[in-house]
């Protein structure tokens, strides 16, 4: 684990982002674990978790012309990297987001930002669990006429997909050929744990999870 992941998990876990106790995921799974993005909920996080997404991104290497955003979270997310892109490292990238509902008044539609026609657009979302958030953006550029280049998350939960053995991410790599790049995983929550000692009970129940509903690698 890179010292910038520990002091992610740090940030995260000193604002309530990520919490442990027993949780319902979209999935129906039920996990030891939640990571709620919504929690970085002040300028100071904000433009903490929008270094953490630019220096992800820029580590990357992925080119692509637009960031993209989807509604709910990925909206705060996608902008705070925006700017932090453009302050850390000079990048000025245009930005686009997605209402859930279209407006059919004022600019209708359901995009918002800059046009994605015919771009290449790096996803900016939250979490991946079983992929289906990340397959409806997926759809959203292809009816834009948009191709993927990448998709950065904050955390890779290693969990199956619909389809099987392989975890989410690695489904959609293998279906679509994008990079797929997370700042955390589940094995950095749990390596961070033990390194700090004193949660072997919680430890087990994170293990025991992984073995019931984790990818294979
Ligand atoms: P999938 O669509 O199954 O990949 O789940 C991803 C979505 O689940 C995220 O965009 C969140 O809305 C939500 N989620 C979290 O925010 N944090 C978690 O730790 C787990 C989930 C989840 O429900 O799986």
């Amino acid at each position: 684990m890179q010292e910038y992941q520990r002091a992610f998990i740090q940030l995260a876990m000193h604002r309530d982002v990520l919490r442990f106790g027993l949780f319902t995921l979209k999935s129906g799974r039920k996990s030891p674990y939640f990571f709620n993005a919504g929690l970085f909920q002040d300028g100071l996080a904000l433009s903490a978790l929008g270094k953490c997404y630019a220096e992800t991104i820029q580590q990357s290497g992925i080119d692509f012309d637009v960031i993209f955003g989807p509604a709910y979270k990925g909206i705060p997310i996608a902008s705070a990297t925006a700017v932090q892109l453009h302050d850390q490292f000079h990048v000025n990238k245009p930005w686009c987001f997605n209402r859930k509902e279209a407006k059919d008044h004022g600019e209708g539609g359901n995009l918002v930002g800059a046009s994605l026609h015919g771009k290449r657009v790096l996803i900016i979302d939250d979490v991946i669990t079983a992929g289906t958030a990340i397959r409806e953006v997926l759809a959203i550029l292809e009816a834009q006429g948009a191709t993927a280049a990448g998709i950065i998350v904050a955390l890779d939960r290693q969990e199956r997909g619909a389809q099987g053995e392989l975890s989410a991410i690695q489904e959609i790599v293998q279906q679509h050929h994008i990079p797929v790049i997370s700042i955390i995983k589940l094995d950095h929550i749990v390596e961070y744990l033990r390194e700090r000692g004193g949660h072997d009970e919680l430890v087990e129940s994170m293990k025991a999870y992984r073995a019931k509903y984790g990818a294979r690698s």
